[in-house]
């Protein structure tokens, strides 16, 4: 299958929210040598987006909205693994994790898989992480970067209580602190005074990179 077509049927999965098909159409990505992280960020993702916005427009409920997000699952524990992984020496360790009071962790497993890939160590203190776990699991593993995660607007304001809470210990200049999710942007990001906003999972390996250096 060429894949534009491949792509349409990932998302064609999610949007009937359908966890059997969307683990074949992630098979057939495979089949047909798809690059994985691009039938997830070009595939998967646009689809659960497109399954989010009709849900705010109150189109599709919550039952609807998590049967999508199964389907993203079943296609994600296909493709994940064929991401390959960096073997050379680690670049420096990253911390990430989502906030305090969310649950949402597709993007932050992806961007997770991604540094990863990329020759990162990667502790991923999973969802509904405490401010303080992040900046002691920081401290503990040495790690150089700190990832925050957030998907709503109830949420985004953690992202800059790890930043305050770093200032307090007299500890901001020992991590490179990013954000990323949803409804944060470059602007947020330099409001709370955060290293870097990663848009998608290319982007945050980046900007790793970069404060891996610095
Ligand atoms: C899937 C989903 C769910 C799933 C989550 C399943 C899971 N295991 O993660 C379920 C069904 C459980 C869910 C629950 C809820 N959800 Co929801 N959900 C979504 C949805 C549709 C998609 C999110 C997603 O996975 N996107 C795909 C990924 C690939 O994109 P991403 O997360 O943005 O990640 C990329 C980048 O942002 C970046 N990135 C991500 N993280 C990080 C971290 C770092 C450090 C960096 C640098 C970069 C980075 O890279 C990623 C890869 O490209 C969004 C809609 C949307 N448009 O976002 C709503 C959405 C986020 N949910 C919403 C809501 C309201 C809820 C609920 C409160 C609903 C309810 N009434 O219970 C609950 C929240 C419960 C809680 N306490 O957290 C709202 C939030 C509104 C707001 N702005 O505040 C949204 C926007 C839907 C909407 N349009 O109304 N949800």
């Amino acid at each position: 299958m060429d894949e534009k077509n491949v792509l349409k049927m990932l998302g064609n999965a999610i949007e009937t929210y359908d966890s059997g098909a969307a683990e074949k159409a992630a098979k057939e990505a495979v089949k047909s040598k798809v690059d994985p992280l691009k039938a997830i960020e070009a595939g998967l993702a646009p689809a659960i987006e497109r399954v989010g916005d009709k849900f705010e427009k109150m189109e599709v409920y919550l039952p609807e909205l998590m049967l999508a997000a199964d389907a993203m699952k079943s296609a994600m524990t296909v493709l994940m693994p064929l991401i390959p992984k960096d073997k050379k020496v680690s670049k420096a360790t990253v911390v990430i994790g989502t906030v305090q009071g969310d649950i949402h962790e597709i993007g932050k497993n992806i961007v997770s898989n991604m540094l990863m890939a990329n020759g990162f160590d990667v502790v991923d203190l999973g969802v509904n992480v405490k401010t303080s776990a992040f900046v002691d699991e920081a401290k503990r593993t040495k790690a150089k970067i700190i990832g925050a995660s957030a998907l709503m607007s109830s949420t985004i304001g953690s992202q800059k209580d790890i930043i305050d809470y770093l200032v307090s210990l007299k500890e901001r200049k020992k991590y490179g602190l990013m954000v990323g999710g949803g409804p944060t942007t470059g602007e947020w990001a330099k409001e709370i005074g955060a290293d870097g906003w990663g848009e998608d999972a290319a982007s945050t390996v980046k900007l790793a990179n970069k404060l891996s250096k610095g």
